[in-house]
């Protein structure tokens, strides 16, 4: 291609089809509401696009529930808008990365039908996690692991062929159970059968052969098992959180050296050696094609020297980084995290992709806007408090304007570039999120992060789509946010993102280097570093940081502060983050 090995420093856009833009005025965005706003991406700047699932689904886990890989939900749209997408979006430049659940299928899928209508031991039950329960009569699970979005990661189905869910009616004969580390509708997909993985080539291969640039590998750390599935009494659920999440501690000063924060998923069901075997050959699919197509891993692992063995030069291309994600708003933490990535990445050559929101998580403007300045690691998830929009959305463009002066390639979330928050008040009846409904806790669930987006301020459903309808509320508060209220608008989040992304490719800071620089403000809460000719400089003080006369701003966060006099001083506020030109 004439970009060689162009993920390396991509900024790379996530859209989420059914809350990005409704062409059909169903209220659920579509295929065609997304090729109808490629110009804003592309006005953006952003080098690629990263669809999450639009394939033929239930719908159980918003599309991570996929019941065909080579097919487009009625939903979304069809196979010919898909290939319009692609073809609008290479026209103007944008590559686009599709999203592979390769963990588990929807219980819709053909396969897991096949499997239910065939009898215990059959070749159709071999494609999935079919297992004796344990106990006298079988009717306790085959063992003690938790889903992940809450209750027990097996579902017990009757006996013999024609199989259906036990649901303890007269006259049922109970038999076998199934895994699934997500919802009973997500059944694991046995990873050890070679018909999968011969499977699995193939839709990589239906994919490249349309020209996609790529794909995000979901739970990339799942899929093989430690053998026998032996019992494992550590927690995986995304929303009771971690033994830290109980605590009140403040941000621990002695964080880790290799930058772990607790975002790593560990026990028999992650991160086996057995996955890396199916990196390397899909690697080698994906080499076939022309024009370096790439794959992202989303693995929950730390710490990060363990995360980049998923970046081996021969297995995938990038790995979300989600230490930093979930790393406090601090500036001691953020030092060594950024230090680690960067020095587990390089030992294999691979670039850091770094990440702070995306469709599974608390929307960084909020996350950073919580009271508590140590984030908790389930905050990340799920949080019980208020947060200040204010301040979240000045920490939340300091953060992004840091990721961004990084070397490596950055991920952005829609909606990020407009500052949107999280919408903090849904009314439980209008969730969908199955990770709510499993466990009924204040403010879980992923819908607020998921929010339809606001394009016009004083349309109808902020001009979503055509009938004004969206498949969940949107804050009132959305309004300042609409995108036509901020473009062209000096020191607007978004054009603070358009500014960003222009200077970042003109200054080439994806494929630059860093280096600390300790001389700048001398304060302990300071993020200073060099890269090219830019100084990135990140004022997480709570003292304005005064830089030295005829210090040049090339980008700012939010607004600083300048003297009246003929040689100005520039101050840097709290909560904000400059690039500099290096002198
Ligand atoms: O997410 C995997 C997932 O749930 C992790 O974010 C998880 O929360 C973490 O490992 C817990 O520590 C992917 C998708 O992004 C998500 O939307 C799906 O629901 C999930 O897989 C199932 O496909």
């Amino acid at each position: 291609g004439e970009a060689p090995e162009w993920w390396r420093d991509a900024v790379i856009y996530q859209v989420y089809p059914r809350s990005f833009a409704d062409g059909d005025g169903d209220g659920v965005g579509d295929l065609p509401g997304i090729t109808s706003k490629l110009d804003h991406l592309a006005e953006l700047g952003v080098d690629a696009v990263w669809l999450s699932p639009f394939y033929r689904s239930p719908q159980k886990d918003a599309g991570y529930d996929v019941a065909d890989y080579r097919d487009v939900d009625p939903l979304f749209g069809t196979l010919a808008d898909f290939d319009e997408l692609l073809a609008q979006a290479h026209a103007r430049g944008i590559r686009v990365i599709v999203d592979l659940v390769p963990n588990h299928t929807s219980d819709q899928h053909a396969w897991f039908q096949a499997a239910l209508a065939a009898p215990e031991g059959s070749a159709e039950r071999a494609r999935y996690v079919f297992r004796e329960g344990e106990g006298e009569h079988g009717e306790l699970p085959p063992n003690n692991w938790q889903s992940i979005f809450g209750g027990p990661a097996w579902t017990r189905v009757t006996a013999g062929p024609g199989a259906r869910p036990v649901t303890g009616a007269e006259g049922e004969t109970p038999g076998q159970w199934y895994l699934h580390l997500f919802d009973s509708t997500q059944p694991d997909l046995a990873w050890e059968n070679p018909e999968v993985r011969e499977e699995f080539e193939q839709v990589l291969r239906f994919w490249l052969d349309k020209g996609v640039d790529g794909f995000r590998v979901d739970v990339a750390h799942g899929m093989i098992k430690a053998d026998g599935l032996p019992d494992w009494d550590g927690t995986v659920s995304m929303v009771e959180g971690t033994e830290a999440a109980d605590g009140d501690e403040e941000t621990d000063p002695g964080a880790p050296e290799d930058g772990s924060t607790g975002a790593g998923n560990s026990g028999p069901m992650f991160d086996q050696d057995g996955v890396h075997e199916i990196y390397r050959a899909w690697h080698r699919v994906l080499a076939e094609y022309d024009g370096d197509r790439a794959l992202v891993a989303e693995a929950w692992v730390e710490p990060l020297s363990r995360l980049a063995r998923y970046v081996r030069p021969d297995e995938m291309h990038q790995a979300f980084n989600f230490s930093f994600l979930t790393t406090a708003w601090s500036a001691a933490p953020l030092r060594t995290v950024i230090a680690a990535s960067l020095r587990a990445n390089d030992e294999v050559g691979a670039p850091t992709t770094w990440v702070l929101s995306n469709h599974d998580v608390v929307r960084h403007a909020s996350r950073l806007g919580l009271a508590d300045p140590g984030l908790r690691p389930n905050g990340i998830f799920a949080h019980d408090a208020q947060p200040d929009e204010v301040l979240g959305l000045r920490r939340a463009r300091a953060a992004s304007l840091l990721m961004l002066g990084l070397p490596g390639s950055s991920y952005l979330y829609q909606g990020e570039e407009l500052g949107l928050p999280e919408h903090t008040a849904l009314p439980d009846d209008v969730r969908e999120d199955p990770a709510f409904f499993r466990t009924q806790g204040a403010e879980a669930g992923r819908d607020g992060c998921r929010i339809p987006i606001p394009w016009h301020a004083d349309a109808d459903g902020f001009g979503f789509g055509p009938s004004g309808r969206t498949w969940l509320p949107q804050p009132a508060s959305y309004a300042r946010y609409a995108a036509d209220v901020q473009r062209g608008v000096e020191g607007s989040t978004y054009e603070t993102y358009r500014t960003a992304l222009a200077t970042r490719r003109a200054e080439r800071l994806g494929s630059g280097t860093l280096a600390w620089v300790e001389d700048y403000a001398g304060s302990a809460d300071v993020v200073a570093l060099r890269n090219r000719d830019v100084v990135v400089l990140a004022n997480l003080g709570t003292e304005p940081v005064v830089l030295p006369r005829g210090t040049e701003v090339l980008v700012a966060s939010g607004p600083v502060l300048t003297d009246r006099s003929a040689d100005p001083q520039v101050r840097v506020p709290s909560d904000t983050t400059v690039w500099l030109r290096a002198r």
